[in-house]
């Protein structure tokens, strides 16, 4: 079967194309509608739309040497061998703001079919996804968002609120309900811990955890070293800490290292988002009780089947599209090009053998 491949053009034009857009306000055409994931594709969907083969799906992580992003992609993989596509795996080695624009160029270059990116920034990679875009690539972001302006559609964990939610649940349920509590994030700019945060503060505003007291937020960039620091300098500054939330798999096993074998073990409870393989050693020496996460691979799985949906046609990321992603089954798009993958399970000692990513 035909398939065309992604045009390319040149700088110049795309960032003529992304001057245009700017001059209109800054915002594209679709983004502007209420439906929709700010796709710039005016061809209606057709679901009767066959999935092409060949298809070259390229993935871009925050980062490269995370182990989170390992299994994400890993379920990727999978999927795009399913789908009898073209893998790939570029990315920096640091989760900062721009570390991820001259991987874009390049993926530009080589006429990937479908980017699938996880945002160290949302806005600083948005023109050179822009020019992907233009240049018929098909782009899906997962785990941490592009600014809708700039991608197709969204892949999501389990829901913004549903995560920040259950964040400050548990971390109200460790504290018994009282205390001063700290949080460890990921990188300053990252979409998905700061829109967690929020979450997490709107609920900490309410009556039921009226008793618990965010006395500080740090960043370990998702860097393990400086996790580890800065749990410790956490616990110098704060003593009284009775719980540090960490919504990142880096962050939370490095302050578990540090706390299992200080003194703080059994005074401050370590909880957030974390790899059941990662915490289970912490879980077992009852440093933790309890975290949450979804499984990456299975995100990046989804992300696959998205993509291949966008760039056959059968879907262009507007509120109310199906597809059928492999093994996962059937998703409908919601509002601004977003897809869920499901809710988070939370670990404890009686469930963490059962899991095994
Ligand atoms: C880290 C990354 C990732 C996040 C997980 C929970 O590995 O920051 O983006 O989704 O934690």
């Amino acid at each position: 079967m035909f398939r065309s491949h992604p045009r390319i053009v040149t700088a110049a034009t795309a960032s003529l194309l992304v001057v245009g857009l700017s001059a209109c306000g800054g915002t594209t055409k679709d983004s502007a509608s209420s439906s929709g994931g700010g796709s710039q594709a005016s061809a209606a969907a057709d679901p009767n739309a066959k999935i092409e083969e060949g298809l070259k799906i390229a993935y871009l992580p925050k980062q490269l040497n995370n182990p989170y992003s390992d299994v994400e992609t890993s379920g990727g993989k999978v999927a795009v061998g399913e789908l009898k596509g073209e893998y790939k795996l570029v990315g920096p080695n640091d989760a900062s703001a721009s570390s991820q624009v001259s991987y874009i160029n390049t993926l530009i270059q080589q006429q990937q079919n479908v980017i699938v990116v996880a945002a160290n920034d949302p806005n600083a990679v948005c023109p050179s996804l822009n020019q992907a875009r233009q240049a018929g690539i098909k782009v899906v972001s997962f785990d941490s968002d592009a600014s809708k302006d700039c991608r197709d559609a969204f892949i999501n964990q389990a829901t913004t609120q549903g995560i920040g939610e259950s964040l400050t649940k548990m971390a109200n349920e460790l504290a018994g309900g009282e205390g001063e509590i700290a949080i460890l994030s990921a990188t300053p700019n990252a979409t998905n811990q700061n829109a967690w945060i929020e979450v997490m503060k709107t609920e900490l505003a309410k009556p039921e955890n009226s008793k618990l007291k965010l006395v500080k937020t740090v960043y370990g960039n998702d860097d393990d070293q400086k996790s580890f620091q800065e749990a410790q300098g956490l616990l110098q500054s704060y003593p009284n800490l009775k719980v540090i939330v960490s919504p990142t798999t880096v962050g939370i096993a490095a302050a578990s290292r540090y706390v299992s074998s200080s003194n703080y073990k059994g005074k401050v409870q370590i909880t957030g988002l974390g790899l059941p393989n990662q915490m289970r050693e912490y879980v077992k020496d009852a440093t933790v009780k309890k975290f949450a996460l979804w499984n990456p691979a299975d995100i990046g799985y989804l992300a696959a089947y998205a993509g291949a949906a966008l760039a056959s046609g059968q879907i262009t990321g507007a509120q109310g599209q199906k597809f059928t992603a492999g093994k996962l089954g059937e998703y409908t798009i919601g509002a601004d090009g977003e897809i869920v993958l499901g809710p988070p399970t939370e670990f404890t000692a009686e469930n963490i053998d059962q899991f095994n990513f």
